[in-house]
């Protein structure tokens, strides 16, 4: 691979390029740049019993996902499911979850997502949340890093390809969410060649800060271009956002040539206090807008799912500004703002530069109107007179930026496969290291907010081609985490990823590590169906449908074993795992399910609906092993014709009968 000829298709251009000629520079800095493998194993090594520094979170890309990695090692920790059903834990399955995936086009099992996002408080990463972007059906997850789980999922409306997603203000009082493909706004049946009379972006600031009450604030109405990326902006630049955008030539064909002819596009600068004003003094107009938020209640663990029917939509012609347009070369992916707020850095996939944005440059612009033009109501600054400067020969395909706090920022490239690590105010290259291979996001912890953690950069790899034994076909994405505490970048470990990670972030464990919950309080649990004891349980009829409520504790389900159900009837199974107890947990399969099982956390209930298909006996068991006679936890429901005499019945132990003609019961 290292030798071979690679063709890279960007933009429409060929680049052919000899590998071993683009690793050229970095070979001769082979000896600064690699280890001895006994050093690099050594500072990645945590030694068994011994936890890492760092939680990594990254976005599992087409999985839906979110993997969690501890840094050094990369050792994979969980899968959180986000956008997508996921067995291990029963997400998306059963019946408590599932509204969870519910949006205005129906049920979603199986999502896009790229961008994972912390919450912070004052420009640094807080540990309570972790957001994370749908692409394909636009949407914004929040998750608990106490719980490591889903909390909460709000639809984007007027929005497609929700890329530009869920980056947060410094204080997250919003996230937000960019279109990446401009559609009809209200979406609505017109030929697809009045793009350019039709089609409009949406920006959408979503009110994050308060969990269970995501909602979207505000949408501001731009023209049709692409959005792709954005970053908050912070010190002096808080209250402001910036968006990248391509396609400014508006094409509705062939992208991939057509949207790459205009020498630069743009970086939208949103003065989003401005924007908060225009909004409470009436500016906008209310556009019906159909879209589901659903949220997780925290005592019952049950997920809900509410119906919103209108935003707000304002237009910057009604609200000077508000939004500038920044040129910036050349269709621009990424952009990023350095910690102290003053820089403002796009990576533009065909520019043959990294353009630095100035915000004091900026300010002043705007002061002096040095506008070139203006575009739909939106000045357009003049690129010399914001611009703060350029790094010049970087590298080829450049993609995303980080920082390390100490006055560099590392650029990723696409095309040439490296890190580029150049300095802020100089703008000269200083370094750069290769990756295998064609690196997307890289990440350093903090690396986008006020306060990097510089100690370690993460490339994340598209394509790795040779780097570990082959899987057929697809072969697995990676990371590869790169040591950046000396002058020279120094590569420490490859890891494969799950799915394809786009972005990803990652904090100082013990931010996260003390805070997790460990069970769910039998006690607060409301589930309407949770039971704490056997005497509580049961199974009863009404109609057609079936409730069995239960018990699981090791090791037994209780009651166990059912009788009475007729084909025809509809089962729910209402499990509650009783234990009070870390890490305790039960599972429940039943044969002929075509659901899913269930997993039960200490002192949750969750619920199965079964319909059977046949008549007979059907054993269920504990799939989770969760003691020592885990193999005893089993029962069985047994199934007659319909019309059946059988009577209703749930095999309950001598000392719960006790109970309940003592008083205790109740179904
Ligand atoms: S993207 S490889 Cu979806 Cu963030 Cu840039
Ligand atoms: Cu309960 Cu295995």
């Amino acid at each position: 691979m290292q030798s071979s000829t690679r063709k890279i298709v960007i933009g429409g251009l060929v680049a052919a390029a000899t590998v071993g000629t683009l690793y050229a520079c970095a070979r001769t800095n082979r000896p600064q740049n690699s280890l001895t493998s006994s050093d690099a194993a050594a500072r990645v090594y945590v030694a068994p019993g011994a936890y890492d520094e760092f939680y990594a979170f990254l976005s599992g890309g087409y999985s839906g996902q979110i993997a969690v990695y501890g840094l050094p090692s990369g050792r994979l920790l969980k899968i959180v499911p986000v956008f997508s059903q996921f067995p291990e834990e029963g997400y998306g399955y059963n019946e408590d979850t599932k509204p969870l995936l519910q949006t205005s086009y129906g049920f979603v099992p199986w999502d896009d997502s790229h961008h994972p996002e912390l919450s912070q408080t004052n420009g640094v990463p807080d540990g309570r949340w972790l957001f994370i972007n749908a692409n394909n059906t636009p949407r914004i997850a929040r998750i608990d890093l106490g719980l490591f789980e889903t909390t909460e999922i709000i639809e984007i409306p007027n929005a497609a390809g929700g890329h530009a997603s869920p980056f947060t203000t410094p204080d997250s009082k919003y996230v937000v969410s960019a279109t990446r493909f401009s559609v009809p706004v209200p979406n609505t049946d017109v030929p697809i060649e009045s793009y350019k009379q039709n089609f409009k972006g949406t920006l959408s600031f979503i009110a994050a800060n308060e969990p269970g009450k995501m909602d979207i604030a505000f949408q501001i109405l731009m023209p049709g271009y692409n959005y792709d990326l954005g970053h908050a902006g912070k010190g002096p630049s808080d209250g402001w956002f910036f968006f990248t955008t391509y396609n400014s030539e508006q094409a509705n064909t062939k992208l991939e040539e057509n949207a790459s002819k205009n020498d630069k596009d743009y970086i939208a600068a949103v003065n989003y206090r401005l924007a908060e004003q225009c909004v409470a003094q009436g500016k906008t107009t209310s556009l019906p807008s159909y879209f589901l938020h659903n949220w997780v209640d925290e005592h019952s663990r049950l997920a809900k799912s509410e119906r919103k029917t209108s935003v707000k939509v304002l237009d910057p012609q009604n609200c000077p500004g508000a939004v500038y347009y920044l040129p910036t070369p050349k269709s621009p992916h990424g952009v990023d703002v350095d910690p102290t707020g003053q820089y403002i850095v796009a990576g533009g996939k065909l520019a043959t530069v990294i353009p630095v944005h100035s915000f004091e440059k900026l300010q002043k612009a705007i002061a002096d109107k040095k506008f070139d033009t203006t575009l739909a109501g939106i000045p357009v600054l003049n690129y010399q007179s914001v611009l703060a400067g350029e790094v010049q020969k970087p590298g080829l395909g450049p993609l995303h930026t980080e920082f390390d706090g100490k006055g560099y920022a590392y650029t990723s490239f696409f095309i040439s496969s490296e890190v580029v690590k150049w300095k802020l105010g100089t703008w000269e290259v200083v370094d750069r290291i290769p990756t295998y291979y064609s690196i997307g996001h890289l990440m350093i912890p903090g690396g986008d907010t006020k306060q990097p953690w510089g100690k370690y950069v993460l490339a994340m790899n598209k394509i790795t081609k040779d780097r570990y034994l082959p899987t057929g076909a697809e072969l697995a994405q990676s990371a590869q985490l790169i040591d950046i505490s000396g002058d020279k970048m120094k590569l420490l470990l490859d890891f494969p990823t799950v799915g394809e990670p786009h972005y990803a972030q990652a904090l100082p464990a013990e931010l996260i590590r003390g805070k997790q919950l460990k069970y769910h309080r039998l006690t607060e649990n409301t589930n309407p169906n949770k039971i704490s004891s056997e005497a509580e349980g049961g199974i009863s009829r009404s109609g057609k449908r079936v409730d069995v409520k239960m018990i699981a504790i090791r090791s037994h389900f209780a009651p166990d074993n059912l009788e009475g159900v007729q084909l025809g009837d509809t089962v729910y199974f209402h499990v509650t795992n009783i234990e009070q107890d870390w890490d305790i947990l039960h599972g429940f399969a039943v044969l002929g399910a075509n659901t899913s099982e269930l997993i039960l956390q200490p002192g949750e209930t969750r619920t199965m609906k079964w319909v059977p298909s046949r008549v007979g006996v059907f054993p269920f068991y504990c799939t989770d092993f969760c003691s020592a006679l885990h193999q005893e936890m089993q029962g069985y429901i047994r199934v007659s014709p319909q019309g059946s005499t059988v009577a209703l019945k749930a095999n309950t132990s001598p000392k719960a009968k006790a109970q309940i003609a003592g008083g205790a019961g109740g179904r």
